[in-house]
């Protein structure tokens, strides 16, 4: 039993707690989440006269703070407790307070029951067990190093390596003598035929490069190294190789996770790298705030640029530039054929800036072309993402003339075509999630039935299932996303068990502790988005134009609103009309605080704001939602909201726009996974006000750079932005340090420069890393194969037979 129940148990806080479960059974649900275990607490803090500093110091406060779940059962109730970090116990509490420790598997069933799908005498239902496959392969210990996978395998390769080198050398060998570009051979070649040559090899080396000047170039020596059995890879100069080969002969003789890290990332073994994307409108103009295209989008494109630009740096440094080495990167994602005006009926389309980062564009197969030529939602792509990895091999191939070197996958579409394409071409797979959407809509897993018709999720969960485990590394943004906070389950931990009443159950569905997570988050197009003071940077030809737009512009078309008094401070937000976004939930706040409304103007920029535009329900609701909102409040005069799609140049300027009129940025999502708006607010130089769910908590570091809100708390949210500016009305240089602060932590943390080059070392360590455990994986990808062709394929089989009839 947990510790803290039985120090509650012994004390005189076990009445508090039996209260306490009456107070509970006064609500008239039965399944209760944390916001109402904590209200329950507050009511009964208040109804027993308990004092403030019980409510915090308890030991029954303390054991409600970590509770993340209860049910109410007839004559019992049920906890979930989670004590810390990726640790979850579960426990059932008697009327008399007799307690049991209860199972996952116990646990699932009750979550079942309470939905009526429990039916012990039918027999029992599938159980996903993933657990097995990772009993054998090295775990992080210490839950406050879940995601820093690579120097956890860093270090445990370099002590294998001075445990027992002769099989590590003897692998490392092996290693070196695998790399190739389009049949040239790379860092050793035949002359060298075992690890102790290439220990002898490497010392010759490094006298002949030692008496070569620094800067002298590896064309002129390159006959040289090649007949000590060196090829071209070790470095561009004599200086470079013999830093190098230094690297490597330290590895040899004393070997630690620093050493091997450094020269891994030396390794020339990345060329070629696939992203895949598949749903939503993937283009570089006009697209953004399309329906299910967003920062994913923003985040690719930025990538695959940068990428580009690091391989090409990699490439001369590596000494690599006269075998014309050309990185490339292709970005797969679907070709849709009634493009709406976009670019996305076209086959390949090069990204902007660069020489050959590429969109190639594969069509789903026809079946229903009232369906499958236009852009189909997020929600219901599964039926066509087996044939699409099948065509888009073919295409992939063609293009690269080859394989990739890495396939990386994004969002729960794009890593399962990416498992289904790693597997077919024996290539590492990385997985990006963006967003699990497990995490976003509550009890999606346990009423997934009821929901199935809008969101498929026993489709999209076992993909994510299948994906998550198949993929060699994982990236996440932040640490949350993987294992939460001391208070919240991360995106991942949600996958760890659940209940899908009537089809599975999962009892370890993914290991948080594998050394497959890596935290890297992204950056911001450091040209698009900067600082507002950077005046010489800025886009002046437009600055006014932008101002009329924002503020003046009459187009009854796509911009809702005049503003009575223009000059008040703006409060600005921008996203997609995606419910859980909930742009109108910053309506209401605003429309809640009459004392706001009273000192600033809200200004909203999204891609649409006609219910005749909207893609989908959920669209034309949170837009219809809005106009009702404007209407209840009365707030014409004091908001503007902007249907527009930007130029992107233009939509990083209407930020700097925002901040010379010294306005705030609000992100009110009601969960966010990463949030690219703050990033973007916040360089840009705008305090910001980002939703306490999700990315932005990490991203944020409240009252320091920014602050958190909780949106679903309307007063409380107004007051914090009221607090603010009072603030800055009291002391001129608040909004100004503030800003300051933003910026700073935005260009220390978040760039894509730190991102590719930490991107491209998890592909050399983990590349690394499968070829010298070679780790048997067979067994677990031979059991994820079963989940997609006994699960995954049914369900989409099902769901094309409907897409059928439409
Ligand atoms: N965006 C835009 N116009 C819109 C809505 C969004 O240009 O109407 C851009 C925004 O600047 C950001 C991205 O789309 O770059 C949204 O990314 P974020 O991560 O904030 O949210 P997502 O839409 O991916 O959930
Ligand atoms: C998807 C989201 O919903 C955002 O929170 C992220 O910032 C974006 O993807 C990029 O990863």
């Amino acid at each position: 039993m947990a510790n803290l129940i039985e120090l509650i148990f012994k004390s005189d806080e076990k009445a508090d707690l039996f209260n306490f479960i009456g107070e509970l059974r006064q609500f008239d649900h039965r399944y209760l989440l944390r916001n109402d275990i904590l209200l329950a607490f507050e009511e009964f803090c208040k109804a027993y006269e308990k004092p403030s500093s019980y409510s915090r110091n308890s030991r029954l406060s303390r054991l409600v703070y970590y509770t993340q779940e209860i049910i109410l059962e007839t004559e019992s109730i049920c906890l979930v407790y989670r004590p810390k970090i990726a640790k979850q116990e579960i426990y059932r509490i008697y009327e008399d307070l007799a307690v049991e420790a209860l199972t996952v598997r116990e646990l699932l069933d009750i979550r079942d029951d309470f939905v009526d799908h429990f039916h012990p005498e039918e027999g029992d239902v599938f159980e996903i067990d993933l657990q097995p496959f990772y009993d054998y392969s090295p775990m992080i210990r210490d839950p406050k190093n879940i995601g820093q996978g690579m120097q956890f395998i860093n270090r445990y390769l370099s002590s294998k390596l001075f445990q027992d080198p002769r099989q590590w050398l003897d692998a490392l060998f092996g290693f070196l003598s695998i790399h190739q570009y389009n049949g040239t051979t790379l860092l050793i070649n035949g002359r060298i035929r075992n690890q102790r040559e290439l220990s002898d090899q490497i010392k010759d080396c490094l006298s002949f490069v030692s008496r070569l000047p620094d800067t002298q170039s590896y064309e002129e020596f390159r006959f040289e190294l090649q007949n000590m059995g060196f090829e071209a890879g070790w470095g561009n100069t004599a200086g470079r190789v013999k830093e190098t080969l230094g690297i490597l002969d330290e590895l040899i003789d004393s070997p630690d996770d620093r050493v091997l890290e450094a020269f891994l990332s030396r390794i020339p073994m990345i060329f070629r790298i696939a992203l895949v994307s598949i749903h939503g409108w993937f283009g570089q103009e006009a697209v953004l705030g399309r329906p299910d295209t967003g920062g994913q989008v923003v985040y690719i494109i930025d990538q695959a640029r940068n990428l580009e630009k690091q391989l090409k740096e990699d490439i001369t440094l590596a000494g690599l530039d006269s075998l014309q080495i050309e990185p490339k990167v292709i970005i797969l994602t679907r070709l849709i054929p009634n493009s709406e005006g976009t670019k996305c009926n076209q086959r390949l389309e090069r990204i902007h800036g660069t020489e050959n980062v590429w969109i190639l564009r594969v069509p789903f197969r026809e079946y229903n072309p009232n369906i499958t030529q236009n852009w189909v939602s997020r929600f219901e792509v599964w039926p066509y993402l087996e044939t699409f990895a099948i065509d888009a091999e073919k295409e992939l191939l063609a293009e690269f003339q080859g394989n990739p070197d890495l396939i990386v996958g994004n969002y729960s579409d794009g890593n399962l075509v990416a498992f289904l394409l790693a597997r077919r071409l024996k290539v590492t797979q990385f997985n990006i999630a963006h967003a699990l959407e497990k995490s976003k809509y509550l009890f999606s897993n346990l009423y997934w039935q009821d929901l199935e018709n809008v969101y498929h999720f026993s489709l999209q969960f076992t993909a994510d299932l299948i994906a998550m485990n198949a993929a060699n590394c994982i990236i996440s943004s932040t640490y949350q996303e993987i294992a939460g906070f001391p208070d919240s389950v991360g995106q991942y931990e949600s996958y760890q068990s659940f209940t899908m009443p009537d089809l599975y159950h999962v009892v370890h569905g993914i290991e948080l502790f594998s050394p497959k997570f890596n935290v890297v988050p992204p950056g911001v197009n450091e040209t698009v988005y900067f600082p507002y003071s950077q005046e010489e940077n800025r886009l002046s030809s437009k600055i006014n134009q932008l101002e009329e737009l924002l503020f003046v512009n009459e187009d009854s078309e796509h911009i809702f609103g005049v503003l009575e008094d223009p000059k008040k401070r703006p409060i600005f937000s921008m996203g997609r009309l995606d419910r859980i976004k909930n742009i109108a939930g910053l309506i209401d706040i605003f429309g809640h605080s009459t004392e706001l409304q009273k000192r600033c103007n809200l200004i909203i920029v999204t891609g649409k704001l006609s219910v005749f535009e909207a893609a989908n329900d959920q669209e034309r609701e949170e837009i219809e939602r809005v106009y009702h909102l404007i209407n209840v409040y009365n707030l014409h005069g004091k908001i503007r909201w902007l249907g527009i799609r930007l130029p992107k140049t233009e939509a990083g300027e209407i930020y700097r726009v925002i901040a010379d009129h010294r306005g705030i940025f609000v992100q009110s999502s009601l969960f966010e996974p990463f949030g690219l708006t703050i990033l973007e607010a916040m360089v840009s130089g705008l305090p910001t006000f980002g939703t306490k769910f999700g990315g932005p908590l990490e991203i944020i570091q409240d009252q320091v750079n920014g602050f958190y809100i909780n949106p679903t708390n309307l007063e409380e949210t107004a007051d914090k932005i009221l607090e603010f500016i009072t603030k800055c009305e009291e002391n001129s240089g608040f909004w100004e340090f503030i800003s300051k602060q933003a910026i700073e932590r935005v260009q220390n943390h978040y760039t894509w420069t730190t991102h590719t080059k930490q991107l491209l070392s998890l592909a050399r360590v983990y590349g690394f890393w499968n070829f010298t455990s070679k780790e048997n994986r067979e067994d677990m990808l031979r059991y994820l194969e079963a989940l997609f062709y006994l699960i995954y394929k049914p369900q989409a089989k099902s769901l094309l037979d409907e897409h059928m009839q439409r």
